[in-house]
């Protein structure tokens, strides 16, 4: 397969002006209408017109009513037309059999489309391509009572509907549902006084679990008025619940699309987590309105255009409407554990591509979670006014186009005056920057000493230095702060930054707020560490430094066979016992760093990482920690318990995460009595599944998990959750084990994305069982991704990922690693996202 570049861009030969489709549903031979009125680009090329179809069978196709034989290639169809002209073109499909979920496929009796990327291009003969933007009116025909398209509803009549979306789109933002749905309304009146019906759409039953979502879009409808002063453009919104859908959502026009687990929460089914994620996802979707939608991407390299400011907008949102310290915890982490990891092994690419074979396999942790970061580094050194009118700049000179990378730089070139072009670096240049920082102390004086490096990333093998905003503060000893945070502008490969602190022993806090997506070295004593847990002002840090205490003790137990550091356990009690620390930040301080995670440092280290070393010092670590604090543990256990009915808000999700953390520890010591209690008691997902998990976890969960079982079997979301935590807490090596019984399972529907997901996406969750020395984690993982590969291509590409650190282990695993890896890329008739993945991730 050929790889397509950024390089060889250009206009597309014809424009659309207006489309109108009508689609004669049925599972087997689905008959969709086009007529296009295509004008010639004056940009363009001056070639043929080209459509992109793909698996489509032609029926007619005419031009200004006369009917043609285009010629009709296997992805494409070709024809030599006038410079202005209508066409009009019949094809069938058949939904049932689309098990790749791109394009018009079923679920469950219902019909729906999932066009982003180049899914549309499955549904009719069309410029598949997001520069070419237009109107679209549809037709749908059919029985079933629901029939939803892009827009407002125009007309409606006995076996048919009519919708029309006036603003132009490209076609990755169609979409078409078909069922037997009910329908949850609300409403929202804009800030221009529009009246918005919002309608959540889902099947019988699962009505009653559609409020928090309905309730986190009219916050996001509001929060994006204010934030970004962007509102609604249209009198319809909707959101679908699809039960089979192999990402997240999607934001298609007046028309979102969900994974039904993003969509559905109730407080028995679903846990803080969900609800948190929900509001997220639901943000985000609604955000790509404007971001993504009124202006869009020129070309699919400009992915993180849409993608990288969407996330940011929607991690802002989350943080004003929780807490932006917990919630920058935890992307942090994320960003660490997903896109660090990406970074630094064989699929590393820069957050602007410029080649790819399959591009929906660039709907990475990179252009998503680093894009994210480039936005917050862009605020963060220009400032939060000049962003806001950047932005509103953005939407001024761009709305209703298609963009690239350098559209979005100039406009914040254009209102602050600044020269971008070095900063620009971070959409080009692959790879974690390493930031090394020193420090010393003169006459009142706080001078910190730089170091950037970016390693070598595939096909990038040297770098130039970047701009990164560092934002840093100093501690005194009596724990008093020095210096309240600054920012630091590295532009050079060595740096030096004075600050007057007006003190002669101060402790530098250095990348506040990860103020910047690299790998920070410090050299510090774990004295030092221990007063910025203490006493750091900035929540970040202050996390931080507990967690560098903690991994420090951790490798040298697992390096050096070194007991759990007694110091390490005494800097926690004060923190996990200070009241006016909210819970879920206190609650984030006794979390060890992940297996994985440490898998990295280690090998960063040119050390080899033992996994089952690894598994075991986190273990007694745990251990170690519930018994030194075993008093305080007790005490938050029982005094953090909420009566009362169950409430999602971040208060309350607080304390849960801290009595959960609480009750993980302790189960290590108590014989699980307290687990087991809270187990039978529970009245919240939250609850009964940090119970159940902390069991598993210890190896006393079976009478437990089989009830949990009986009571969930019919309840396919909740049923995700009982597969998952079996194996991600499977102690030890025993998980690949586990998870191939629960393959064996009478609800192991492996055709569904989430199902599937739900054990073996589990096992990369689970470090230990996938890197078994045996091999067995490997196996399981390739035998499956061999048999998804030829239904569902997509989903079975991104699962390959679990493979992407296999150069960090030993030669005996590299060797099965390796082994695994060669047989699927082996396999007949892999997918071209498959064999572009695998072979990447050979190397
Ligand atoms: N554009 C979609 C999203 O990220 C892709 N899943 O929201
Ligand atoms: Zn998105």
């Amino acid at each position: 397969p050929r790889a397509i570049k950024l390089a060889d861009y250009r206009p597309p030969a014809y424009l659309v002006e207006d489309v109108k489709l009508t689609f004669r549903l049925d599972p087997k031979a689905t008959r969709v209408l086009s007529a296009i009125r295509f004008r010639r680009n004056p940009e363009g090329d001056g070639g043929p017109l080209r459509l992109d179809g793909e698996g489509l069978r032609l029926i007619r196709a005419a031009i200004d009513g006369a009917e043609v034989t285009p010629k009709v290639l296997p992805e494409e169809l070709e024809i030599e037309a006038p410079d202005d002209f209508l066409w009009e073109c019949e094809v069938e499909i058949a939904p049932e059999d689309n098990t790749a979920l791109e394009g018009l496929y079923m679920s469950k009796g219902m019909y729906c489309t999932q066009c982003e990327a180049q899914g549309f291009r499955k549904i009719t003969y069309y410029p598949d391509r997001p520069d070419v933007m237009a109107p679209f009116e549809v037709r749908v025909e059919s029985d079933l009572p629901v029939l939803l398209s892009n827009g407002d509803k125009v007309e409606t009549g006995e076996g048919y509907a009519v919708w029309r979306d006036p603003w132009k789109k490209p076609a990755y933002l169609f979409a078409l549902v078909a069922g037997e749905l009910i329908e949850v309304r609300d409403s929202f009146t804009t800030s221009e006084g529009r009246h918005v019906a919002l309608s959540i759409w889902v099947r019988k039953g699962d009505e009653t679990r559609c409020d928090y979502a309905m309730d986190s879009l009219k916050r996001s409808m509001k929060w994006d008025e204010e934030a970004y002063g962007r509102a609604y453009d249209l009198d319809q919104f909707s959101i679908v619940a699809v039960d089979d859908f192999n990402m997240g959502a999607m934001e298609n026009k007046a028309l979102n699309i969900f994974n039904a687990r993003y969509v559905l929460a109730s407080p028995e089914t679903a846990t803080d987590a969900d609800y948190a994620r929900i509001e997220s996802i639901v943000a985000h979707e609604y955000f790509h309105n404007w971001t993504g939608n009124r202006i869009t991407c020129r070309d699919w390299f400009q992915l993180c255009l849409k993608e990288g400011l969407t996330v940011f907008r929607d991690q802002i949102f989350s943080g004003d409407e929780r807490s932006h310290a917990v919630k920058r915890i935890e992307e942090v982490h994320q960003l660490r554990a997903r896109q660090f990891r990406e970074d630094a092994g064989p699929l590393a690419h820069p957050v602007r591509p410029t080649s790819y074979i399959e591009i929906n396999n660039f709907y990475t942790a990179t252009v998503y979670e680093k894009g994210a970061e480039i936005i917050g580094m862009l605020r963060t050194l220009i400032g939060p006014e000049a962003y806001r009118k950047g932005t509103d700049l953005y939407f001024d000179r761009h709305d209703g186009q298609a963009c690239t990378i350098e559209d979005w730089l100039q406009v914040f070139e254009d209102v602050t005056g600044r020269d971008l072009s070095q900063f620009a670096l971070w959409y080009h240049q692959a790879g974690t920057p390493r930031v090394t920082v020193s420090h010393r102390i003169e006459a009142g004086t706080l001078v910190l000493s730089f170091r950037q490096e970016v390693p070598a990333t595939p096909g990038q093998p040297t770098k130039q230095p970047m701009l990164i905003p560092i934002a840093v503060g100093a501690i005194g000893r009596d724990g008093t702060e020095v210096l309240p945070t600054q920012i630091v502008e590295l532009t050079e490969a060595e740096q030096e930054a004075p600050f007057e602190i007006g003190a002669d022993d101060a402790v530098p806090s250095v990348l506040r707020n990860f103020s910047a997506p690299v790998i920070l070295t410090q050299e510090m004593s774990a004295e030092d560490r221990a007063l910025l847990l203490a006493h750091d002002t900035d929540p970040f840090n202050k996390w931080e430094a507990g967690r560098q205490l903690a991994k420090t003790a951790l490798l040298r137990m697992v390096t050096d066979g070194a007991e759990p550091d007694a110091a390490y356990l005494d800097a926690l009690e004060p923190v996990l016992t200070d009241d006016r620390l909210d819970p879920s930040f206190r609650a984030l301080v006794l979390g060890l760093p992940s297996d994985d995670d440490m898998a990295q440092t280690l090998a960063d280290a040119n050390s080899t990482p033992d996994p089952e070393a690894i598994a075991a010092a986190r273990r007694r670590m745990s251990e170690a920690m519930a018994r030194r604090l075993e008093a305080p543990l007790a005490e938050l256990y029982d005094r953090l318990r909420i009566e009362g009915p169950y409430s999602p808000d971040a208060e309350s999700a607080g304390k849960r995460s801290l009595r959960n953390a609480a009750l993980s520890l302790l189960t290590k010591i108590d014989g699980g009595e307290r687990a087991r209690t809270q187990f039978a008691a529970a009245d919240n997902m939250t609850d009964e599944v940090a119970a159940l998990s902390a069991l598993v976890r210890n190896g006393r969960g079976d009478d437990e998990a089989q009830a949990f079982h009986d009571r969930w079997k019919d309840d396919r979301l909740v049923m995700d959750k009982w597969f998952t935590l079996q194996v991600v807490n499977a102690p030890g090596a025993s998980g690949a084990a586990v998870a191939d019984r629960l393959t064996q399972h009478e609800a192991f529907d492996w055709k569904n994305p989430n199902r599937f997901r739900s054990v073996i996406g589990a096992l990369g969750a689970n470090h230990a069982a996938f890197h078994a020395a045996d091999g067995s984690g490997y196996r399981l993982v390739a035998d499956w991704l061999i048999r998804l590969d030829p239904l569902n291509p997509q989903t079975t590409a991104r699962m390959t990922t679990m493979f992407e650190t296999w150069t960090r282990y030993d030669a005996d695993r590299r060797a099965l690693a390796q082994e695994a890896l060669e047989r699927i890329a082996g396999a007949e008739g892999l997918s071209r996202d498959t064999s572009e993945m695998v072979t990447r991730i050979l190397g």
